[in-house]
């Protein structure tokens, strides 16, 4: 059976491993919304499928599913997946997820932030929220895996990234949003990151790419490869409102020393032409008072830093690009010699917001 525990994990020696350390298998949750997801959420259906089999190749993956949808998944997902029952809200895992943290012995705890939807009733993307927030600590039970609930601080997987060996980089337009911790400072915030992931050293972004509805969220501008090495979402379209936000970014972190004291190696990863919703696409999800619309001509965040270290690969998503997706997969070659690289075409997992990155959570291998 799983705990909750009161300390914290900095205080039990426990840190957040960077996403290209070793992993045990890595979580899923199956999509269905009809207001996220156009056609009855069935293409999406196919592209997380995709996703997942491609993973699974490489490392063990469980798709948890609700009951309604238990049977239909079962169906898409090849045999080697595991599916297990568990209420949504949606289908975001790096986000709703538990974030896992492991201390010298291989043992591994997770930390159980609160969720809000991105926002709570400021600006969050759809209500209610609840059967999210209850995510982390259902699968941490599956695991027997203790959790560190952090009640009153709201987070999100994929606002965070790490190099496992003391520095974090996030966004000030995510972190310091008013939808999530709003009485809180930013050296408050630094301070419960340092304690939950046993982090020493925050890099701040100002912003992530540009039209994010996850108010910014930083896995989808920039990347951890390694310690000390960083993919950048880039464009050298000046009069792109992405161009200030990448090279400010790329300003901070050329400029800043980690938390060993080491200057960051920065890969630039050109984002694909402008995606934008279609008519057809638009007007094939369900319109629902309190969710986020989906008009036709609106401009996704499409970025290939969105994309998933899995053991011995990196999953990576494509648009039909027909320039951007092959640099993505050389410079991705580049900074990951010893890893395969695999695209996945994701458009329809764009649509609904997010990426790879986004819908998928490693869990580290420990000893146990
Ligand atoms: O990008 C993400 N991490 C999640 C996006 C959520 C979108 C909900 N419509």
């Amino acid at each position: 059976m799983s705990k909750r525990i009161n300390s914290t994990p900095k205080q039990d020696g426990y840190r957040m491993p960077g996403e290209f350390e070793e992993h045990s298998k890595t979580w899923m949750i199956w999509p269905e919304r009809t207001d996220n997801w156009r056609n009855g959420a069935r293409p999406a259906q196919q592209a997380f499928a995709e996703v997942a089999k491609a993973i699974s190749k490489y490392e063990e993956v469980v798709m948890c599913v609700s009951k309604n949808k238990y049977i239909n998944a079962l169906d898409m997902l090849p045999a080697g997946i595991k599916v297990v029952e568990m209420e949504n809200d949606d289908s975001w895992m790096r986000d709703s997820g538990p974030t896992f943290v492991i201390n010298n012995e291989g043992k591994v705890r997770a930390n159980d932030w609160e969720f809000n939807a991105w926002g709570g009733e400021v600006d969050g993307l759809y209500f209610p929220w609840d059967k999210d927030d209850e995510v982390p600590k259902k699968v941490c039970e599956l695991e027997n895996i203790d959790t560190y609930r952090t009640d009153g601080f709201v987070l999100e997987g994929g606002s965070i990234h790490v190099d496992g060996e003391g520095t974090l980089i996030a966004t000030e337009a995510c972190l310091l949003s008013e939808g999530r911790n709003p009485s809180m400072s930013k050296k408050e915030i630094e301070d419960k990151l340092k304690e939950h992931l046993n982090i020493e050293k925050v890099i701040w972004l100002k912003n992530g790419i540009y039209l994010d509805e996850t108010n910014e969220h930083v896995d989808n501008i920039i990347h951890y490869c390694a310690p000390g090495v960083v993919a950048l979402a880039w464009t050298d379209d000046e009069t792109d409102p992405q161009y200030k936000f990448s090279k400010e970014a790329y300003d901070v972190l050329i400029n800043t020393a980690d938390a060993k004291g080491r200057k960051l190696k920065v890969y630039k990863l050109h984002i694909p032409n402008t995606v934008v919703i279609t008519k057809e696409e638009s007007e094939g999800v369900d319109s629902v008072d309190g969710t986020l619309p989906r008009e036709e001509g609106d401009r996704q965040a499409a970025s290939y830093a969105n994309f998933y270290i899995a053991n011995g690969v990196i999953i990576y998503p494509t648009f039909n690009d027909p320039k951007y997706d092959k640099l993505a997969e050389e410079v991705l070659k580049e900074i990951f010699p010893d890893r395969e690289i695999v695209g996945v075409y994701a458009r329809e997992i764009i649509l609904g917001g997010g990426n790879i990155h986004c819908i998928t959570q490693q869990q580290p291998k420990g000893l146990k």
